[in-house]
């Protein structure tokens, strides 16, 4: 396993999901550095710091050095020339997890498109130097080179763009077509690692991989369901992730796209985190929610891995999430199964109060049948 030299923040839950990403990314944390300040103009960190991870890279000597923020093209070249050592930024790791992740034709050709524009911004930062001037040969390239290799990814990334539209208009068809039958579409969003699959898995009987490493799926799976005795869907989606960039976002909009199309969200989310990791977690999938445009109507919250915590937790941790008051929400342990059923009666009740005439009817249809024959 390749060896890494971790720089994080001195916070334990950054600590804890930093050295997920590693893992997950196929790296051994070997050594950690944790400050209180990542984003020094330079270097990130001070040079006090600088000198530190010298002395310890060449007692170490990782495969690559980890740092756990999102640092400029500018930074990370001048980490690298310091320390002669390969840098890997926060975007690329979750990049470099993605891209070993990807199975489906789809996934692979959103990681590329996330690749070429994390490459992009670099470009452009390296144009930007060439024309002032101040650094014509910027990473022993020229300004002519460095507008080659600008526009060969903007053209990479158009066709790469052009499949990617072309497997959203496949899918736009696949919703029709639902849409057409009448199925109730229902998604799993959330957190990595909040539990999705596992109670994708419960509710459907399916055995898709379920694990504790970070961003074990990235791709849609849709199964049926039966809820209030018709069948539904219900998908099992990416994870999200605090910081991931809007760009990465953007690249997986195609697989994320569902959610919006979505009648019913099911937002999973681990009640057994941290306090401060649960209020987190909880903010930035809210935020992503509401940039994907999910209307709030529709968000069913399941609190899960509800056999990990201890009753009197509970309330105190719903207030926290100022869920108090609302009535969409359920716990369960996707684990043990418990409260699977309320969370099928919860799915029922929205779905009838999405269509309050369908079902209105079907019930007057069932009183004549009933009373009819
Ligand atoms: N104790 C307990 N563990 C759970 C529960 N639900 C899920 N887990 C565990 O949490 C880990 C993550 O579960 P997954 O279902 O893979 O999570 P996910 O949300 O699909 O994660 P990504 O696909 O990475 O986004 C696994 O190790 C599960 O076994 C639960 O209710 N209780
Ligand atoms: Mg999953």
């Amino acid at each position: 396993m390749d060896k890494a030299i971790l720089i994080t923040y001195d916070k334990e839950d950054a600590i804890n999901e930093a050295k997920g990403l590693c893992e997950a990314a196929g790296y051994e944390v070997v050594h950690i550095i944790q400050e209180n300040y990542l984003q020094k103009p330079k270097y990130g960190i001070s040079l006090g710091i600088l000198e530190k991870l010298q002395e310890i890279a060449d007692k170490i000597r990782p495969d690559v050095i980890v740092f756990d923020e999102i640092l400029k093209p500018s930074q990370n070249y001048n980490l690298a020339t310091e320390l002669q050592r390969e840098i890997l930024d926060r975007e690329g790791l979750i990049l470099e997890i993605f891209e070993s992740r990807a199975s489906s034709a789809e996934s692979k050709l959103q990681v590329k498109l996330a690749q070429l524009r994390y490459e992009m911004v670099r470009a452009k930062e390296k144009v930007r130097l060439a024309n002032m001037g101040e650094q014509p040969g910027f990473m022993g390239i020229g300004k002519f080179e460095v507008d080659v290799y600008y526009n060969d990814i903007k053209h990479r990334m158009q066709t790469v763009k052009k499949k990617l539209l072309k497997a959203g208009k496949q899918r736009e068809l696949h919703r029709q077509g639902r849409k057409r039958m009448g199925f109730t579409t229902i998604s799993l969003a959330g957190y990595t690692s909040a539990g999705k699959t596992t109670l994708f898995n419960k509710t459907t009987g399916e055995t898709r991989t379920q694990s504790n490493e970070l961003f074990t799926t990235l791709s849609t799976t849709t199964r049926r369901i039966i809820i209030n005795q018709e069948p539904a869907l219900i998908a099992d989606t990416v994870g999200f992730i605090s910081k991931l960039p809007a760009y990465m976002i953007d690249a997986f909009k195609s697989t994320l796209e569902e959610l919006t199309y979505s009648d019913i969200i099911i937002l999973v989310i681990d009640i057994s985190d941290s306090q401060l990791e649960l209020k987190k977690k909880f903010a930035s999938c809210m935020r992503t929610l509401d940039e994907l445009g999910v209307k709030k109507e529709k968000i069913i919250f399941a609190l899960n891995k509800l056999d990990l915590i201890k009753e009197d937790q509970i309330n105190y941790k719903r207030e926290l999430l100022n869920l108090v008051e609302n009535e969409k929400v359920v716990l369960v342990s996707s684990k043990t199964g418990e409260n699977i059923k309320q969370l099928k009666e919860l799915i029922q009740n929205t779905i009838i109060n999405q269509n309050p005439y369908k079902y209105k009817k079907n019930e007057m249809e069932g009183v004549v049948d009933k009373f009819g024959n």
